[in-house]
């Protein structure tokens, strides 16, 4: 049997609508539209294309989008500069900085100058503390879809076996805390993972964030399982061109899973639709109003 297939495009499409009413509101109400800085280093080809998605979805939802492209040879202060000019900026709602950084900058010291109240990307401590012990936090944007696209398709996660792969501070650990504030029983596997096949058979919802095309088979995969794939791999095509593949065989794992997101189509577009949600409550937070419930 073929699994569903999970539509992340469709679901962001359709959360995208609902985040245009509330910029809207929000833009009548305070005067001024809710506004998202992006910061770029250097030329990386898939950031520049990730970036330039978020500026665009920004204005066609409603909001200000201000790009700041900074050359490759930018130095730490440079950017510290900038982050502390966009913290004072009162146009300014959500400062995402797009990683990877060049090497001479530190992008720890980076996320760390972000105003928490404005880190979009919800890297900063002050975020990631506040999702660990259950608070209210800005969330890192990829997790937070990937969370939207289970419930749509599972409903109350509650008691169920949900395996993470991968750490990061930027994928696995923020989804394991998410899994676990939804009461799953989660369990966080990495490169030092022994027999990750059985680990992953044990899940009943499996997420792949690992940055390995095709890593995950489907015979890893339990019958009837949610598989939600984050991989973003580029892999030689037939023609010659690229193509782009997640972490999980997916021709494999859908003759299994019980539904599976694709790769492009399934996590991405979430990714690029969560970062507007942020957007919108930073500054409904900073506005001193309260942002719709189901936002
Ligand atoms: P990352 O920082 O490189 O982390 C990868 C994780 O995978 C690490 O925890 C690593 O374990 C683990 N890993 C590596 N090889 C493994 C193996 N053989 N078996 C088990 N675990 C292994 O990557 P990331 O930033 O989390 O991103 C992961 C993937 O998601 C990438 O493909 C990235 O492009 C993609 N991504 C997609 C979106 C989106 O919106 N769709 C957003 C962000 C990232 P160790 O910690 O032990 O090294
Ligand atoms: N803020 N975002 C921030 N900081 C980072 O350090 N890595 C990273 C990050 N990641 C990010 O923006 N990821 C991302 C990945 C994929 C998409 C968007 C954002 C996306 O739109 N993917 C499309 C395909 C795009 C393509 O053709 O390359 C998809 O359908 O999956």
């Amino acid at each position: 049997m073929s699994a569903r297939l999970i539509d992340g495009r469709a679901a962001a499409e359709a959360l995208r609508g609902r985040l245009a009413i509330t910029a809207d509101f929000f833009r009548a109400t305070t005067g001024r539209p809710a506004g998202l800085a992006t910061v770029l280093v250097g030329e990386d080809p898939a950031s520049a294309v990730y970036v330039r998605s978020k500026i665009k979805a920004t204005e066609e939802a409603g909001m200000h989008g201000l790009h700041h492209p900074l050359p490759a040879e930018t130095s730490e202060a440079e950017l510290l500069a900038l982050v502390e000019q966009l913290n004072r900026d009162d146009a300014v709602d959500g400062i995402l900085v797009q990683l990877p950084l060049p090497a001479q900058i530190d992008a720890a010291r980076v996320i760390d100058a972000i105003s928490p109240e404005k880190d979009v990307d919800g890297f900063h401590v002050v975020n990631a503390g506040r999702l660990a012990v259950g608070a209210e936090a800005l969330v890192p944007c990829t997790p937070l879809g990937c969370l939207h696209l289970l419930k749509s398709e599972i409903g109350d996660l509650s008691g169920a076996n949900a395996v993470v792969i991968g750490r990061s501070n930027i994928v696995g650990k923020p989804m394991a805390s998410l899994l676990l504030g939804e009461s799953c029983t989660v369990t966080i596997a990495h490169s030092r993972t022994r027999d990750l096949p059985e680990v992953c058979r044990r899940a009943d919802i499996l997420v792949a964030a690992v940055g390995r095309a095709e890593m995950v088979r489907g015979d890893w995969v339990k019958p009837g399982a949610t598989v939600i794939d984050v991989g973003i791999n580029r892999v030689p095509g037939a023609t010659g061109k690229t193509r782009l593949v997640g972490d999980v065989a997916f021709a494999e794992a859908r003759e299994v899973a019980g539904a599976i997101t694709p790769v492009p189509g399934g996590v991405g577009p979430m990714t690029i639709a969560m970062l507007l949600r942020n957007t919108l409550v930073a500054a409904h937070r900073r506005a001193g109003l309260k942002a719709p419930e189901d936002l």
